[in-house]
């Protein structure tokens, strides 16, 4: 199947939702979660994001949080981002449903999009339920702020920040006093009600779905694009490996997202 097959479909989709993952960001530097360099290879999933891990260790948890986020603040969008945000223009009924919490597709410019797994420079308050914006929970805690974090190098991180968290140095929530977390998804929580609805309102009439860069093994974003086949969807997925999707995938390209995202919008507008 290659993409002129792919663009007959294309040309007939009018409404089109891109599922994304981890893999997205890869080739902007952001370790993926699972397989060969994934960081729950190096991290146990259990001690840093559950919110049991954050009530045993707040200072650890958001040592590698900050880790995280010191990362993406130096990070930026590749092809693959910004031929997703192109999709949004080409499309006239489209939406583009994230797991990342990195915040790099708003930064290629997608505007039609929902965050499922949350967004990592916000912050959430689970004890009283209190959310942060960005801009908020910068002034809240500075360290976690994108400025900050981009303009230092991550020996200072390792030193100088981490050492203030190891004094005591953590948010704390301007309701109830308790530490906030980040704004993030973690393992047993729910995720947030209006883009799960949005995101599954939309599958269930979408033309095409798109699955990019996910191991579509965590739940429930994995049922997304099932839900969207059911309802009768084309499902494309771009992944160089395997996944558990796959089966039920009407078109799939074993590339790079930063590779075959670019050459599908370019056959797009060259059509
Ligand atoms: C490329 C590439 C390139 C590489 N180009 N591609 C048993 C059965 C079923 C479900 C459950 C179960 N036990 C528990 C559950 C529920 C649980 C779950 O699904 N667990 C499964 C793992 C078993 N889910 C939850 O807990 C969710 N909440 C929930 O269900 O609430 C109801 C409930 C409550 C209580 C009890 C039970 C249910 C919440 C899930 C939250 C997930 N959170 C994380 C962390 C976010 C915060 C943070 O960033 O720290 O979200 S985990 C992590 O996985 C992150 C991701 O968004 C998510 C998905 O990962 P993703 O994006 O698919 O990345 P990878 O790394 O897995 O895959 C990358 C892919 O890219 C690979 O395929 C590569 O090949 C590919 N790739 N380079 C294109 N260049
Ligand atoms: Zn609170």
């Amino acid at each position: 199947m290659s993409v002129a097959d792919l663009l007959d479909v294309l040309k007939r989709g009018r409404k089109v939702a891109v599922l994304t993952g981890a893999g997205i960001s890869a080739e902007s530097g952001i370790p993926t979660f699972r397989g060969k360099d994934g960081l729950w290879n190096r991290f146990d999933p259990a001690q840093l994001a559950t919110y049991e891990a954050f009530l045993k260790d707040p200072k650890l948890v958001w040592k590698w949080y900050l880790w995280r986020m010191h990362l993406i603040a130096n990070a930026r969008p590749n092809p693959g981002h910004y031929a997703v945000a192109k999709m949004e223009e080409l499309f006239p009924d489209f939406l583009l449903i994230t797991q990342n919490v990195d915040g790099l597709h708003r930064e290629a410019g997608s505007r039609r999009l929902v965050e499922l797994h949350g967004n990592i420079f916000r912050g959430k308050c689970r004890f009283c339920g209190k959310e942060y914006s960005e801009e908020e929970f910068s002034q809240l805690w500075p360290l976690a702020g994108r400025d900050f974090l981009s303009s230092i190098s991550e020996e200072e991180l390792k030193g100088q920040v981490f050492d203030e968290i190891d004094r005591g140095n953590l948010p704390r929530c301007l309701n109830c006093g308790e530490i906030v977390g980040p704004g993030v998804v973690w393992f047993g929580e729910s995720l947030p009600e209006d883009a799960l609805s949005r995101a599954f309102s939309f599958a269930s009439s979408c033309d095409i779905l798109f699955s990019v860069g996910t191991s579509a093994v965590v739940q429930p974003a994995a049922s997304i694009p099932l839900y969207a086949k059911r309802s009768g969807a084309v499902i494309v997925e771009v992944n160089p490996e395997e996944t558990p999707l796959s089966p039920y995938c009407d078109f799939v390209f074993r590339g790079s997202a930063s590779q075959v995202l670019p050459q599908i919008v370019s056959s797009l507008e060259g059509s």
